[in-house]
């Protein structure tokens, strides 16, 4: 084995927490064909590549909200959502991911009778299955979609809370997420605090474009304080935000594929993981949408350390220190750091 395929090995064997996975955007085209032939919709061939970003491949952010309305599209009924979600703990277990917090946004769809609450149910459901088939513990956050109204999202908030309580502790928290370009963020802090009050944790997509370092909306989000944000590409770019960002210590979700396909960073070497890693702060590496993109989490490990000169034992560190930033409840968090002390040693012996 070179010294290349070692790393990846390494990467691959490292256990990992993925932290920011969105079920749409993580289907693989496997998943993507089954769920064609459920839906009798043959095959396109010839639109093959439509739903995925591929190896060296670049695309404006447009582009992966035009794949997850086909992804979503595809999934309309509970029967699909339990198989995507099957099929998606499966795959994040096959790379070494050994604690998972998926997150998705319940959806209505009256043609095939599915509810946000059938919805949430079957994703809960196809936890439940791989629960003692996959060496993966698997929470769940519930999406705002910016695009959706305040009435909407208080209804997701409900849910969490409801299912929060039914599911004993699997769902954890609440999302906000959907096209960046597309509304103000502000609309829903009344709803995101509400969410807050009832013990819910939020994950928030904050300053994933340039517009929002500037925008009113990114300091009140962060003002809440959000337990974790995703992206924040453009936080940096922005003193204040910044200086709230670090004072607050508010991890940070860090996705090298995702932003670089969707040319929200320029490249691998311009990404904010340096600016943030560098001044130690927190920070969790995640894949965002794995199948869309067409990554694992264990390839961002060793993106980071190919791009940024990571060692083993800095990969080790990173992986380890993202479960204090889990929505895990203390006793968890202390078996995951068993678990991964379990395999420590082996690990960074064999080259
Ligand atoms: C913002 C994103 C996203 O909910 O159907 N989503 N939101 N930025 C991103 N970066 C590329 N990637 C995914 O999964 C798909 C949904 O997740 C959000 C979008 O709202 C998208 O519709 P679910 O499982």
């Amino acid at each position: 084995m070179d010294e290349a395929e070692g790393l990846a090995e390494f990467c691959r064997r490292l256990p990992k927490a993925e932290l920011h996975a969105h079920l749409s955007g993580s289907v693989t085209e496997a998943t993507i064909q089954k769920l064609q032939v459920k839906k009798g919709v043959a095959p396109d061939h010839a639109h093959q590549g439509d739903t995925s970003i591929g190896k060296g491949e670049t695309r404006q952010l447009q582009e992966p909200f035009r794949i997850f309305k086909i992804i979503q599209e595809l999934s309309d009924t509970e029967e699909a959502i339990f198989m995507m979600t099957e099929d998606v703990i499966s795959e994040f277990a096959a790379d070494g991911v050994r604690y998972l917090e998926l997150r998705s946004t319940p959806r209505h769809v009256p043609h095939t009778g599915m509810t946000p609450s059938s919805y949430v149910e079957s994703i809960l459901s196809a936890i439940q299955t791989c629960k003692d088939r996959e060496d993966v513990v698997v929470r769940l956050l519930l999406a705002i979609d910016r695009r959706q109204s305040v009435e909407t999202a208080m209804n997701t908030v409900r849910l969490a809370q409801e299912y929060a309580l039914r599911s004993h502790g699997v769902v954890v928290g609440i999302d906000l997420s959907g096209n960046p370009a597309v509304g103000d963020g502000r609309d829903f802090i009344p709803v995101l605090k509400e969410a807050q009050n009832c013990g819910l944790k939020l994950a928030l997509h904050i300053a994933e474009i340039s517009q929002q370092a500037t925008a009113p909306e990114t300091g009140a989000l962060l003002l809440l304080p959000p337990d974790r944000v995703g992206h924040g590409t453009f936080i940096h770019h922005n003193p204040d935000l910044a200086a709230m960002v670090a004072d607050k210590n508010i991890p940070l979700e860090l996705c090298l594929t995702s932003n670089v396909k969707a040319q929200t960073v320029a490249s691998y070497g311009e990404h904010h993981f340096q600016h943030w890693y560098s001044r130690k702060h927190p920070c969790v590496l995640c894949t965002d949408d794995k199948g869309v993109f067409c990554t694992t989490l264990s390839e961002e490990y060793r993106l980071a350390a190919e791009t940024f000169g990571l060692s083993r034992p800095d990969l080790w560190d990173l992986s380890f220190s993202s479960i204090a930033h889990t929505f895990a409840g203390e006793d968890l968090k202390q078996q995951l750091r068993l678990r991964w002390n379990s395999e420590k040693n082996k690990l960074l012996q064999t080259r």
